[in-house]
């Protein structure tokens, strides 16, 4: 009576569904290396080599823990390549009775888990995934009959059933959101916390030898590779943000730096995304620090929003919306996405920045993300199924179930307004409030029209005027419409014609590309 139970990449916990309750004396744990993992779209190196590393060390975990692990390495001959093709191979090795796994983070994987038991005649049990703070089926019933889905609400709920930050029922200092404490720009001149990163043993480096040899033309670089791989390292990670950067990561939440890549960021999503740390432990080492008087209540509130807010809001939303959410593209933008999103060779100071960093490191916070390069790809009306795979291939903490509600929802408005209230566009002013990338860019942020102006001028009014009927009766763009009602016609007209000499030499450029 042997139980086979497959372990993905991202379910490096001691705590998975699929293992509480196994017996490790009769079962197989079966972890792959595979390439349709590593090649359905082009990851980032450092990501892959961050996850078979991360897969490599959780094996010898699971193993000193009393597990009988299988692992298949990618670059062994017999490897069929594809998480059904290794379930099958290992059936026969082991001849199990039955298959018990943890649902996946992606629709693609759940759907080939789902055909599992009527291809290989075995009973396929497909647990919940329960290492999120909400328990299935809490997104659905809180869902239920509302008119509107909205983060700030979902999160207040998320704060009551946690208990984190709250006194007596009550959040803690009164308010629930301290974000408009979060808005502060940087200067170079502060004292930026600096992350010491993990070397990599020798296990990593096989791997990263491996990537080396086998993904050359992904995009990234492997060099100065500092990730932990190990629930430890993972934990060290988190000690050094709690202590250097959480105290600050309000003030400078959204605040961007030209050649600092974090400043007040954690860089836990990666750890967090595995599976090597668990949300609830992170917010309550957070509320912790709170506690002790060594970080103020807009960092802890703000940090602890992003986890038990928007981490379990948009994975509500994944599943919630269906395997059709991928296609939704309610502003019908339809431009290929642009080559320099995969070079970074662009003369927007602001677009290199954020994407020369993201390629070097698989690496951009927040807002880089967001009001970067996603905003970019808002305005210039790029296609957001192309930006989806994009985001999806170069951040290391991109798993489908977070980065495409962020992406497509978030960033492109691409549901039309599901996960979002109005879309997040912005013009030039606002990347020369909150970064110092407008001071050595070739473009300038003041002028609105003409060959030296920022495009993001031009294209932000010719966004809202081309979107008008999908975007006009959005009470939270009353404002900037009115403002566009309220110009001159020439100055109309030159904005528009400044946003189409920009994207035609866009579409030039991608045609001759
Ligand atoms: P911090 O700024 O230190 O935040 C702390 C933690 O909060 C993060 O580690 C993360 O777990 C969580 N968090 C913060 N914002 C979000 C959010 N909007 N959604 C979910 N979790 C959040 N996050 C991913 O984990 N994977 C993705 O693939 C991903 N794709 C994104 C794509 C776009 C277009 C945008 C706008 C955002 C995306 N995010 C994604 C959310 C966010 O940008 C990252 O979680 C964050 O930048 C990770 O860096 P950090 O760990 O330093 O975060
Ligand atoms: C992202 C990824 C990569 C690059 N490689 C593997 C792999 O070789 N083996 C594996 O088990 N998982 C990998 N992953 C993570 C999976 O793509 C992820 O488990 C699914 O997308 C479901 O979330």
């Amino acid at each position: 009576m042997t139980t086979l139970i497959p372990v993905l990449g991202d379910q490096l916990s001691f705590s998975l569904s699929a293992l509480e309750g196994a017996d490790p004396t009769t079962s197989v744990v079966l972890m792959m290396e595979v390439a349709e993992e590593t090649g359905y779209v082009r990851h980032h190196q450092r990501k892959i080599a961050f996850i078979l590393a991360a897969m490599r060390h959780h094996a010898d975990a699971l193993r000193a823990a009393g597990w009988t692990v299988d692992y298949i390495r990618l670059d062994d001959p017999e490897n069929s390549g594809s998480f059904t093709g290794e379930v099958a191979r290992a059936v026969v090795r082991h001849g199990p009775t039955a298959i018990r796994v943890t649902e996946p983070g992606e629709w693609r994987v759940r759907q080939a888990m789902e055909s599992w038991e009527a291809q290989l005649g075995l009973p396929v049990e497909i647990l919940p995934d329960t290492r999120f703070v909400t328990p299935p089926g809490f997104f659905a019933a809180w869902a239920e009959g509302r008119k509107q889905l909205r983060m700030e609400f979902f999160y207040r709920e998320m704060r009551r059933m946690t208990g984190l930050l709250m006194a007596d029922g009550a959040p803690i200092g009164g308010q629930w959101n301290y974000d408009a404490q979060n808005r502060k720009a940087a200067e170079a001149s502060l004292f930026i916390p600096r992350r010491q990163g993990t070397p990599p043993d020798a296990m990593t480096q096989a791997v990263l030898a491996l990537v080396a040899a086998r993904c050359a033309d992904h995009p990234g670089v492997l060099a100065g590779f500092d990730l932990a791989v190990t629930r430890e390292g993972a934990l060290a990670e988190m000690a050094q943000f709690m202590r250097s950067a959480l105290p600050q990561f309000g003030d400078y939440q959204d605040a961007m730096l030209a050649g600092e890549p974090l400043l007040w960021h954690s860089l836990l999503s990666p750890y967090l995304n595995v599976g090597l740390l668990a949300p609830l432990e992170v917010c309550r080492a957070a509320e912790a620090e709170y506690q002790a008087g060594r970080a103020p209540l807009n960092a802890v509130e703000g940090f602890i929003r992003q986890i038990i807010g928007w981490r379990e809001y948009v994975r509500g939303i994944y599943w919630w919306a269906g395997p059709d959410y991928a296609q939704r593209n309610a502003l019908a933008a339809k431009r290929p996405l642009p080559d320099f999103y995969w070079t970074g060779t662009t003369d927007m100071r602001c677009m290199a920045e954020a994407i020369g960093q993201t390629l070097n490191l698989g690496y951009a916070h927040h807002i880089q993300r967001l009001m970067i390069t996603g905003n970019y790809a808002l305005l210039a009306g790029i296609d957001p199924h192309e930006v989806h795979l994009w985001y999806l291939a170069v951040y290391l903490d991109a798993f489908e179930w977070v980065e495409l509600p962020n992406t497509l929802g978030m960033s492109q408005f691409g549901d039309g307004g599901l996960l979002a209230s109005k879309p997040y566009a912005a013009s030039g002013a606002y990347v020369d409030r909150m970064s110092d990338y407008c001071g050595g860019c070739p473009y300038d942020v003041r002028q609105k029209t003409g060959p030296k102006a920022c495009p993001l001028n031009a294209l932000y009014w010719d966004f809202l005027a081309r979107n008008r009927d999908q975007l006009g009766g959005n009470v939270r763009l009353a404002m900037p419409y009115r403002n566009w009602d309220r110009m001159a016609e020439d100055q109309k007209q030159a904005l528009r014609a400044s946003a189409a000499a920009h994207l035609d030499r866009l579409d030039g450029e991608a045609c001759s590309g």
